[in-house]
């Protein structure tokens, strides 16, 4: 069972298309999830997509597809169950069209001037994936504030010690440029 994840930028990519044909012709057990937060670098997927219900972009190869409001942990879970469960059937491979927003720029080096700033705000606003899950846990009586403060601190404290590693680690050596790099032909019995 295998995940992979590509933005709605790469989904308009022919190679994406010649995956999905051979996955859907070898029925291999794989869950495509599109991240569709609306920009592909700079340019608005209404600009560079001609259909933009990216989860319908299998209908060509028979690969059946949903999309799923992203800033909905529970509704993620929920298709995620139902995408593997598909998989695991042996039907075939699953799209998941994953509704989301990007924040940040697609890069330290892109300023986002292609938007304003209030379009960004209103979406954190609104539909801040992390503020919903946070109010459903309050509300479910879950974890009171100070435990998810705790949570922060832990996660903050992990992520800095992480990133303290990886500044102080040596440049790694060549031979890793192979490690954990797959590229196996498929069975002809496949
Ligand atoms: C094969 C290939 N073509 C073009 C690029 C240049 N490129 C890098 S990111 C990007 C846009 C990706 O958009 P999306 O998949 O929506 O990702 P996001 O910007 O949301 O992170 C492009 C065209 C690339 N890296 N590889
Ligand atoms: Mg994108």
């Amino acid at each position: 069972m295998t995940f992979t994840y590509f933005g709605d930028g790469a989904a308009n990519q022919g190679q994406v298309y010649e995956t999905f044909n051979m996955a859907a012709l070898w029925k291999l057990p794989v869950v495509f999830v599109i991240e569709n937060n609306q920009y592909a670098m700079g340019t608005a997927q209404r600009r560079s997509t001609s259909t933009p219900e990216l989860y319908t972009r299998g209908a060509a190869f028979g690969i059946p597809g949903e999309a799923v409001d992203g800033m909905d942990v529970l509704a993620v879970r929920a298709a995620g169950e139902k995408a593997v469960a598909h998989c695991r059937s042996g039907e075939g491979p699953y799209i998941l069209e994953i509704k989301t927003y990007r924040y940040r720029g697609h890069s330290m080096s892109d300023p986002a001037k292609y938007r304003t700033r209030e379009e960004v705000q209103k979406v954190r606003d609104e539909k801040d994936a992390i503020e919903h899950v946070r109010d459903l846990l309050l509300a479910g009586g879950h974890a009171s504030e100070d435990d998810l403060k705790a949570i922060d601190k832990e996660i903050k404290a992990i992520v800095n010690e992480a990133a303290e590693f990886a500044k102080e680690s040596p440049e790694p050596d060549e031979a890793e440029l192979w490690t954990d790099v797959i590229a196996d032909a498929v069975p002809q019995d496949a």
